[in-house]
């Protein structure tokens, strides 16, 4: 019983993480088939995300990074996956890609960064590279993980950056540190969602760490979510709990209560 709780769980899990936009007046076999072959690509690729806009005749819209240090965008048309764009070879493999809307046009930007602790952003109209993150990269030597969100109280996203143990936000328009943390943290993969009810966004570290999003204080910890981490709200009362698996078992925090549920 555990055992198909687990992976009920973990297929909601994976539908969560990977939200695909798949347009209709498809035929079902086609779609079906197009699913597969993302699917079979984004388990093969860890650096890989949802691209959520979608050009007349397009039904699919992916992006991921290679074991190359290139990132690619695919479209499928007609159930026919095509390379729209890919990237110079990156200074380092990129360890993450992400997809979202920095500047508020409307239109996603393709985010990446990589071992190296290098970030790239490009704009995906010609694909010009916007930024760079020389300097940055610079001061922070290894970027452990990144989510992208609006954390702060400006209405553009921040790329939300653990960078040598550290929390920072750098602005998501301007690209500078706009924000520090001061506590230790040792993330693979963070996200932001406000998990304790006050009205406020956290950051959860799968460390075990939930930490405020203005003071950047740790608000919470525990022994570690496990890896990966999502979000998912078991007891159904409107509060996300924090849903981490460890050793192919899935376990849920309320993080309001502060304690482990299930
Ligand atoms: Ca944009
Ligand atoms: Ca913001
Ligand atoms: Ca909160
Ligand atoms: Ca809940």
């Amino acid at each position: 019983m555990m055992g198909s709780l687990a992976r009920g769980a973990a297929a909601v899990a994976l539908a969560v993480s990977l939200p695909l936009t798949v347009a209709h007046g498809q035929s079902e076999e086609e779609t079906a088939a197009l699913l597969m072959e993302i699917d079979a690509l984004s388990a093969m690729f860890q650096t890989y995300t949802d691209f959520p806009w979608l050009e007349d005749g397009e039904d699919a819209s992916f992006v991921y990074g290679d074991t190359k240090g290139i990132v690619h965008h695919y479209v499928s048309e007609g159930g026919r996956l095509r390379e729209r764009w890919k990237s110079f070879p990156l200074e380092g493999l990129a360890k993450e890609v992400f997809a979202e809307d920095l500047d508020g046009d409307g239109r996603p930007e393709i985010i990446a960064y990589t071992q190296k602790s290098r970030i790239y952003i490009w704009e995906t109209q010609k694909y010009e590279l916007l930024w760079e993150s020389v300097d940055i990269s610079e001061r922070i030597k290894v970027i452990q993980a990144m989510v992208v969100a609006d954390a702060d109280r400006d209405p553009q996203l921040e790329l939300i950056v653990c960078g040598d143990n550290k929390i920072h936000y750098i602005d998501g328009v301007d690209y500078y540190v706009e924000k520090a943390g001061r506590d230790f943290v040792e993330p693979s993969m963070m996200l932001v969602a406000d998990v304790d009810n006050d009205l406020e966004l956290e950051i959860i570290t799968n460390d075990g760490y939930v930490i405020d999003t203005n003071t950047l204080n740790i608000e919470w910890a525990n022994d570690g979510f496990g890896y990966p981490i999502t979000l998912f709200d078991l007891d159904n009362d409107g509060v996300l709990e924090v849903v981490g698996e460890s050793q192919g078992a899935l376990t849920f925090w309320d993080v309001e209560e502060r304690r482990e549920i299930w």
